[in-house]
C-alpha cells in the first residue's frame, strides 16, 4: 500500500536522524500481511487468561507462571485482522490481544481476544478473528499453555477486510419480536427468545465480496444478530434470513461472515440473546467496498379525518428524503383514536405527505436522524377530496352529484365521495365539500 510505503520511508528518515532512539519501537500492518516470528525461551513471566473474546477470567494454577513474548503492533488500516501463530518448535502456545498499555501483573486489564488452540485437536496453533482500529497501539502476547509450554513460534497477522461502516444505536426499549436460532440460514425459530427487543439497520454494498458484520454490545448485554436479504418482516423471522449469529467466542462479540452483492438491500436486525437482553451496541461492517448503512426508525402519532372523527382509516404517507433519494410511499392503517405507526423509516430528514382517500393532503417536517419521532400530530386532514388531486373544486363536485344518494352496492356508489363515512353519498357529504370548497392541501415545497 502507498501509504505504508511512505510510513516506512518517514521511518527510515528518522531512525538516520536518530530521533526514535528512546520510542517503543511499534509495528505497523503496512500491508495487508505481517510475519514475524518469536521465542518465548528465557522470556518474562505472568499469569495468563482462559481463552475468549474478551477471555473473563485468569487460567488455573497450572497457567500463573507463564513465559511470555510481547510484539508491539499498530495499523494503519481500521479493518478486521485474522491473527494466527503456530508453533515451530513443538510446544503449545497461547495467542493473547491488548489495547497497549499491557500490564504483566494485571492480565485482565486491556484483554481484547486470547485463544489457546484455534481448532480442537491442534494444541500448536492459535489465532482468532478481531478488529483493529488505525494508528491505536495494541500488543500482541504470545505464551504457552501451561508454565511448561514455551519454544519459538511464526505469527502471522492477516488484514481480511477494511472498515466500511460503523454505527452505534440501543434496542433498549425497541419493539420485541421471537427471534430466529443461530444459522446459516437459520431455520427454527427460538422456543424462549420470543419477546426481544430489535434494532434494524439498512445497508448496501457498493462491491460483491465477502463482508464480515461484527457487533459490540456495551456492559452485560448479550447480543444476537440476523441478517437478511431484500426484505425484513418481523412477524416472518425467517423468511429472506441469512445468517444468525450469537456469539463469537463468548457473549460479548456477535459476528456474520456473508457474500453479499451490490444493488441488494441488506438488512441487520441486532436483537438480544434473551427477552431481558438489550442495550447499547456498536456494529461494525468490513469487506472490500464501500457499504452505506442507515438505521431504521419509527415515526408515530396521530392523525384524523375531519369528517369523520373516531373512525379507523387507512392513510397514505410519503416521506421525501432531504437529501434527494427517491420518496418513500406507505400505505399505513390509522386506528380509531388517530393512532398510526410508520415502521422501518431510514433516519433522515424529510417532508412527511399524508393523506387520506378523499382528504387533502397535510406536510409536515420530521427528523429522524436522532432516533424516533414519537408523538407526531399531524392534526385533521380536510375532506371533499373526491378526485384526488389535492384540490376541492368543480371536478369534485361532478364526482358528488355522479354519485348523489348511492348507497354502497347502488351501481352509481363511489365511496370517495362518502366525506362523512356514514355509507351514503348525500346533503352531508355536500356540506363537507362546500365548507372546502377552493381549498388546497399542502403539498413538499
Ligand atoms: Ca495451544
Ligand atoms: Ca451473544
Ligand atoms: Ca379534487
Ligand atoms: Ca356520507
Amino acid at each position: 500500500m502507498r501509504t505504508g510505503a511512505m510510513h516506512r520511508n518517514l521511518w527510515q528518515q528518522l531512525t538516520a536522524l536518530g530521533c526514535v532512539a528512546l520510542v517503543t519501537i511499534w509495528q505497523d500492518v503496512a500491508a495487508d500481511q505481517i510475519v514475524y516470528s518469536g521465542n518465548t525461551t528465557g522470556g518474562p513471566r505472568y499469569h495468563r487468561t482462559i481463552q475468549g473474546i474478551p477471555p473473563r477470567a485468569l487460567a488455573g494454577s497450572f497457567a500463573s507462571n507463564v513465559r511470555y513474548h510481547s510484539y508491539a503492533l499498530t495499523v494503519t488500516t481500521s479493518g478486521l485482522y485474522d491473527f494466527f501463530t503456530e508453533s515451530s518448535s513443538g510446544f503449545d502456545p497461547f495467542l493473547a490481544l491488548y489495547a497497549a498499555p499491557f500490564f504483566p501483573a494485571s492480565p485482565l486489564t486491556n484483554v481484547l481476544a486470547a485463544n489457546d488452540d484455534l481448532s480442537p485437536g491442534n494444541y500448536l496453533q492459535s489465532g482468532f478473528i478481531y478488529p483493529l482500529w488505525a494508528g491505536r497501539n495494541y500488543r500482541v502476547i504470545t505464551a504457552g499453555y501451561s508454565n511448561f509450554d514455551f519454544g519459538t513460534f511464526t505469527s502471522t497477522i492477516t488484514l481480511l477486510a477494511e472498515l466500511q461502516a460503523s454505527l452505534s444505536d440501543s434496542t433498549e426499549g425497541r419493539p420485541v419480536w421471537r427471534r430466529p436460532e443461530e444459522g446459516a440460514p437459520p431455520v427454527t425459530l427460538s422456543s424462549t427468545a420470543t419477546a426481544v427487543p430489535y434494532q434494524v439497520v439498512s445497508f448496501r454494498v457498493e462491491l460483491d465480496g465477502r463482508y464480515y458484520l461484527w457487533i459490540t454490545p456495551s456492559g452485560s448485554f448479550d447480543a444476537f444478530c440476523v441478517l437478511y436479504e431484500e426484505q425484513f418482516a418481523p412477524e416472518n423471522p425467517l423468511v429472506n434470513a441469512l445468517a444468525a449469529s450469537d456469539n463469537y467466542d463468548s457473549p460479548a462479540q456477535s459476528f456474520i461472515e456473508a457474500d453479499l452483492f451490490a444493488g441488494v438491500q441488506y438488512f441487520l436486525v441486532v436483537t438480544g440473546h434473551s427477552n431481558t437482553d438489550s442495550g447499547i451496541y456498536q456494529a461494525n461492517v468490513y469487506g472490500p467496498g464501500a457499504v452505506h448503512m442507515n438505521q431504521l426508525r419509527t415515526i408515530s402519532g396521530s392523525i384524523s379525518l375531519e369528517a369523520c372523527p373516531g373512525r379507523a382509516f387507512e392513510a397514505t404517507c410519503t416521506l421525501r428524503p432531504d437529501n434527494q433519494s427517491a420518496d418513500i410511499t406507505r400505505q399505513v392503517n390509522v386506528d380509531a383514536t388517530g393512532r398510526f405507526v410508520l415502521q422501518q423509516v431510514p433516519a433522515g430528514r424529510y417532508q412527511l405527505r399524508v393523506r387520506g382517500a378523499s382528504t387533502l393532503a397535510r406536510v409536515m417536517i420530521v427528523d429522524t436522524r436522532a432516533g424516533d419521532v414519537t408523538g407526531l400530530n399531524i392534526g385533521a386532514l380536510p375532506g371533499g377530496d373526491a378526485v384526488a388531486d389535492n384540490v376541492v373544486d368543480v371536478l369534485d363536485l361532478a364526482a358528488l352529484i355522479g354519485a348523489f344518494d348511492a348507497t354502497p352496492g347502488d351501481p352509481h356508489w363511489n365511496a370517495q365521495c362518502d366525506f362523512n363515512c356514514d355509507d351514503s353519498v348525500d346533503v352531508l357529504d355536500l356540506d363537507v365539500l362546500i365548507r372546502n370548497f377552493d381549498r388546497a392541501g399542502e403539498d413538499f415545497s
